[in-house]
């Protein structure tokens, strides 16, 4: 579908990456499932727990066990945000093991007028942090708050590097320096993208604590780096319902082996904090890899698995994108539900829905878009029906 033009710029311009099909190497995926008469009961008690434990321990690290406690602070309420739609919250979390603290400050948002119990998303933000204050003056479209609101959800977000610095010489003032007491990681201890993932999970329960919300009903959203901590924080916790994963390229939702636009080589160079150490020993090593990104996505399954793409997105394999949903579908198959099986891709802008399984390619560049959202939603809607 790649647009001629831009496909011959990107080759001419970065000769070292792949933008055409058929550069694509020849490559094997690893199956989802063990044998083709593996049972449900098989699949849940031991392929899925073993891939996501190859997950942690190849990509993207293993996060501590150390005890900690998690405290909140209100820092500043709303309550009329959004034309008194919403009551807005700024908050402040503190993560304690014993007597060392870490802060991190987050926005939390409900609506004001709901009868029954709303369903949230949580947004993994990877551009900025908000406050309060900008969220209710509505200045920014990348968590479209307001929007959410009006849809019927509530929603929390926390700025990634107040968590995690995005910054792979900043380390020591990150959550994983402060959980390791400032040792250095190891080949297999989490990286960001876990990190980010883990502060995820931590929203997911303040938004479940609020009377106003169906914890049944949270899901997980992030665009790019914040597109793959969401679906890494949906493998690791089985709470979030339903993820949209928008235009997460490699290390998300795009098929490594493909080695198409961004490569393990290239992402573990440049972004070396974002996964475990022991992922960098793939680089031009792909077919090495004991798992794929289709697999990630089955590890979600039965939940509702939301992935974009954009078509001038090259960097992030569109096609790769399409291709690790619809092999992640004998998982779906397995749980009993439908997913989407069609190899060939939908046309650009519009939205292909298959029981728990959604997709759709944006016309445009790399970004979170109103439009993204609102196919999100608009999936999430099918699901979330009460
Ligand atoms: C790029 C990176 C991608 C993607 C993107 C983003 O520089 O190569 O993997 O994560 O940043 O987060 O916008």
């Amino acid at each position: 579908q790649a647009n001629r033009e831009l496909v011959t710029k990107l080759s001419e311009k970065q000769p070292e990456f792949i933008y055409e099909e058929d550069k694509v190497p020849e490559f094997d995926l690893p199956p989802v499932l063990e044998s083709s008469t593996e049972s449900p009961q098989h699949w849940t008690s031991v392929t899925r727990p073993k891939l996501l434990q190859q997950f942690r321990d190849h990509v993207y690290g293993n996060r501590p066990d150390t005890k900690h406690s998690v405290s909140t602070r209100q820092v500043k309420t709303v309550s009329n945000a959004f034309d008194g739609k919403a009551t807005g919250h700024q908050m402040e979390m503190t993560v304690s093991i014993g007597d060392r603290q870490f802060s991190f400050p987050f926005v939390l948002m409900t609506p004001n007028q709901s009868k029954q119990p709303t369903p949230a998303v949580v947004f993994i933000n990877n551009r900025s942090q908000l406050s309060l204050d900008d969220v209710v003056a509505e200045s920014d479209t990348f968590w479209p708050a307001r929007t959410l609101i009006e849809r019927g959800y509530a929603t929390a977000s926390f700025f990634t590097s107040d968590v995690d610095p995005d910054d792979k010489d900043r380390y020591s003032d990150s959550i994983r320096s402060f959980f390791a007491n400032g040792e250095f990681p190891s080949q297999k201890s989490w990286g960001s993208l876990s990190a980010w993932g883990w502060a995820a999970s931590r929203m997911l329960e303040q938004l479940a604590a609020q009377p106003s919300v169906d914890a049944d009903r949270i899901a997980v959203v992030g665009h790019s780096r914040g597109g793959k901590t969401a679906l890494w924080a949906a493998a690791e916790d089985d709470r979030f319902a339903a993820v949209h994963s928008n235009e997460s390229g490699c290390g998300g939702a795009a098929l490594s082996r493909r080695q198409f636009g961004e490569s393990v080589a290239r992402i573990t160079r440049v972004f070396p904090h974002w996964f475990c150490r022991a992922f960098t020993a793939y680089s031009d090593n792909e077919s090495e890899l004991p798992v794929d990104q289709h697999q990630l996505i089955a590890i979600l399954a039965p939940r509702g698995v939301y992935i974009s793409s954009a078509d001038e997105d090259l960097w992030a394999d569109p096609h790769g994108e399409y291709l690790a949903l619809v092999h992640s579908a004998p998982a779906f198959e397995l749980l009993g539900q439908a997913a989407i099986t069609q190899t060939s891709m939908p046309p650009i802008d519009q939205q292909r829905v298959r029981g728990k399984t959604g997709y759709h390619v944006r016309s445009g560049p790399h970004n979170l878009t109103p439009f993204d959202w609102d196919m999100f939603l608009d999936f999430t809607d099918t699901l979330f029906v009460r």
